[in-house]
């Protein structure tokens, strides 16, 4: 056997291989640029204020008598007294007659009505309490003179306690009824002004 001839030429690049297994996930790159700023947005659609203002307005009005009615119930419940019938609340407002009574009205009840002795007990006890001398209670002879009757037109019964010598019906002028501490009754002209006393049924509360 002769010898090995010369090294031939390199032969022509092969087929490429498969391709291998992914790498390992590369650091996250940095922020890029902001962007160009956008359009103007469309403009937006009237507000419908005026019905929005009358619904505010009557909330508000709402809210307000909750509140007033609320300050009753509260100051009703701190000074209540009762009996076994009725709630007596002491109104230190000073009114005339007329005006006293209206305000009890307008509270769904009536000036306060003693009509036997516990009922004339307590209120007498609140005045006290209080420390007043004196308030209007619902006894009146405006309808006829010498003919006291309660506020809501409902006679005298056998009770009463009027004050040794009234009623007198002084100056001619003294046609409503006042309760002093001690529990007795004077009658006296309508048009002076006091605090006073309403009384509420208790199933009408
Ligand atoms: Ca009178
Ligand atoms: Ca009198």
């Amino acid at each position: 056997m002769g010898q090995h001839g010369l090294k031939g030429q390199k032969g022509i690049m092969g087929r490429f291989g498969k391709v291998g297994p992914p790498g390992i996930k590369g650091a996250k790159g940095d922020m890029g640029d902001p962007g160009p700023k956008g359009p103007n947005g469309e403009p937006g659609v009237p507000c419908e204020c005026t019905p929005m203002r009358k619904m505010i307005g009557e909330m508000d009005i709402l809210v307000a008598q909750l509140s007033s009615e609320l300050k009753f119930i509260k100051n009703a419940v701190a000074g209540i007294k009762e009996t076994d019938s009725k709630v007596y609340l002491l109104v230190k407002e000073e009114k005339r007659y007329a005006d006293a009574k209206v305000s009890c009205q307008a509270r769904g009840g009536h000036l306060a009505m003693p009509k036997d002795e516990g009922a004339n007990a307590a209120i007498a006890g609140y005045i006290t309490e209080a420390g007043l001398s004196r308030v209007y209670i619902g006894i009146h002879d405006l309808d006829r003179e010498g003919i006291f009757t309660y506020v809501d037109r409902s006679p005298m019964t056998t009770f009463s306690r009027w004050r040794k010598g009234e009623p007198n019906n002084a100056y001619d002028d003294e046609d409503c009824a006042e309760m002093t501490a001690s529990g007795e009754w004077t009658d006296v002209a309508c048009h002076l002004t006091m605090y006073f006393i309403c009384e509420f049924d208790k199933d009408m509360i």
